[in-house]
């Protein structure tokens, strides 16, 4: 096997962000952009001589293309073998299955989930480690570092290869295996959850669900799974194609992007008792239900406090954790449980060193993003079955679930506006004029709500004591309210905006009030310390969720 090396120079802006490197197509296509990237993680690998990759993507546009190149790269870089994907076909949470199941090396998830695709949409690449989750913060730097001064690739020339059959094939001394996207995943989630009696819920002729695949990667994971392991009727999984655009939407699925399913679920004619959806490469979920829109912090909080019922947990749970955005009404839960709450920076990363210490069991974001210590990613299918699951065994409505759950724990009313692609000068600018008030603000009585403490979130990995600094600006109010400031780090267009409001409510008499008017006050205070309307020109946010 020959190796060819093609010289290179370094792209500007390969830095990974909450979760890999994210672009538009038009610049991933450049020649050499995804070469220099994947070299980049090649060497700073160390060991792979040999050792198994997995491989695969969640079907967006350039999937394919970047697949066939990605094995050429790995057969010059010394790897033994490559677990693709049938057709380049892996969601995350399963990616991260398979890398844990069958012992590899390492993986690459080509993907840039929740951001829309097509020609003129986004792609994206992340690296995860033998655990089956996304690289630290230190290998990402590493990975940037050398982006930055690479000189060439190494490949080798053979044409592309057939990834539409299950079987092994060759690249030089590489061998290829295309395996069953959805099988180990499957095997793995019937071994956590209680799949008779789920199946008995869903043969209920009083209870009919729905899953929106918006068009993404879990299309044909939700088909076998939902209707033909747990025999769910035809046709519960809607837009369960992979479209290369998504069907030009935008796969991420909150009440906004998904809209559809919460009119279905609010439209009584429809006969639907239960909703979900997934994002792009299927590691996000919402869950819906009556007219009722499930908070994906509460459902972190319902998730960990009926944890008894579930097989896989009853057990007991060593702990959770939750990105610092979330709300705590997970830590509510921990404190009744006796068990540590963590909290991290955004991004599912943080959670892995407490996962593998066997420190948290359940994790969380505010991002509609929940899973455990069975894989290192997120998990859209797991949060959904963990549901269907709780529902089955309690016969009671998901609407019913969250109003009981809030009367015994209290609400922690929550809400997120984002501000999308706004320009990234007057974003700096907002966010650096806050960092630069924060010692004002402590203390100081905004309208009648004190601040308690304003501060920049730093992080300490309590594993491998590794820090991580400027990961949101905290207001603190001395009720408990939170206002918290971020800028994405997923994005590729100018800067998104994040503003994160919750307030916590114990009277179970004010838990009806809308979310929005419970936040009024939240929401005032942070156009007043941020001004957001006057530095970006916004009137208001594009999404809330
Ligand atoms: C967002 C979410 C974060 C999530 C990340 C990746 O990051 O806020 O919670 O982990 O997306 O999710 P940011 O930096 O844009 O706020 V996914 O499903 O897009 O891989
Ligand atoms: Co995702």
């Amino acid at each position: 096997m020959k190796v060819i090396s093609v010289p290179s120079t370094p792209f500007p802006g390969q830095k990974p962000g909450t979760s890999g490197l994210r672009k538009k197509v038009t610049v991933f296509r450049q020649a050499r952009y995804l070469e220099n990237f994947v070299q980049a993680i090649f060497d700073t690998l160390s060991g792979q001589q040999g050792k198994t990759l997995v491989l695969g993507g969640d079907g967006r546009y350039y999937n394919d293309v970047a697949i066939q190149t990605i094995l050429r790269m790995a057969a010059a870089a010394g790897f033994g073998r490559v677990l693709v994907g049938r057709d380049g076909i892996l969601s995350t949470p399963a990616a991260s299955a398979v890398i844990r199941k069958r012992q590899a090396f390492g993986g690459i998830i080509l993907s840039a989930s929740h951001n829309p695709g097509g020609e003129d949409g986004d792609f994206g690449i992340k690296y995860n480690l033998a655990n089956g989750g996304p690289a630290n913060e230190g290998f990402t730097e590493a990975v940037y570092q050398r982006t930055r001064e690479i000189r060439a690739y190494h490949t080798v020339e053979a044409p592309d290869i057939d990834l539409g059959r299950i079987g092994e094939l060759r690249i030089g001394d590489l061998v290829v295996s295309v395996i069953d996207p959805v099988a180990d995943y499957a095997e793995l989630l019937e071994s956590l959850f209680d799949f008779e009696r789920i199946a008995g819920l869903l043969a209920r002729p009083d209870f009919r669900m729905r899953f929106d695949a918006m068009h993404a990667v879990n299309g044909p994971y939700a088909h076998e799974i939902l209707e033909r392991r747990l025999g769910a009727p035809a046709g519960t999984v809607v837009n369960g194609t992979p479209l290369p655009d998504f069907g030009g939407g935008h796969p991420d699925p909150n009440p906004v992007y998904a809209a559809e399913l919460v009119a279905a679920l609010a439209d009584s004619r429809s006969g639907l008792s239960f909703g979900a959806a997934s994002d792009g490469d299927g590691d996000r979920n919402m869950i819906v239900g009556r007219a009722f829109v499930v908070s994906p912090s509460d459902s972190l909080a319902v998730i960990a406090a009926n944890h008894a019922l579930i097989p896989g947990y009853a057990g007991g749970l060593a702990g959770v954790a939750r990105s610092m955005p979330t709300s705590c009404a997970v830590d509510r839960v921990a404190r009744e449980l006796g068990i540590p709450c963590y909290e991290t920076p955004t991004g599912w990363k943080y959670f892995g060193s407490l996962l593998d210490a066997g420190k948290a069991t359940i994790c969380g974001e505010e991002s509609s993003g929940t899973g455990s210590s069975h894989v290192r990613e997120k998990d859209g299918l797991w949060a959904v079955l963990y549901w269907l699951n709780i529902l089955a065994v309690r016969d009671t409505p998901a609407d019913v679930i969250v109003r009981q759950h809030w009367q015994h724990f209290g609400r922690n009313v929550y809400s997120r506006h984002d501000y999308e692609g706004i320009e990234t000068g007057p974003a700096d600018r907002l966010m650096d004029g806050l960092r630069s008030r924060l010692p004002q603000l402590a203390g100081s009585l905004v309208k009648d709500m004190r601040i308690a403490t304003a501060d920049d979130f730093a992080y300490t990995d309590p594993v491998d004591g590794s820090r991580s600094e400027r990961q949101g600006i905290r207001i603190l109010l001395d009720d408990g309210s939170r206002v918290v400031f971020r800028l994405s780090g997923t994005g590729t267009e100018g800067a998104t905006l994040r503003v994160y409001l919750e307030r916590f409510v114990a009277d179970p008499g004010c838990h009806e009030v809308p979310t929005q008017e419970a936040l009024a006050p939240l929401i005032g205070l942070a156009e007043g310390v941020a001004q957001i309307a006057a530095l970006t020109g916004r009137k208001g946010p594009d999404v809330i969720s």
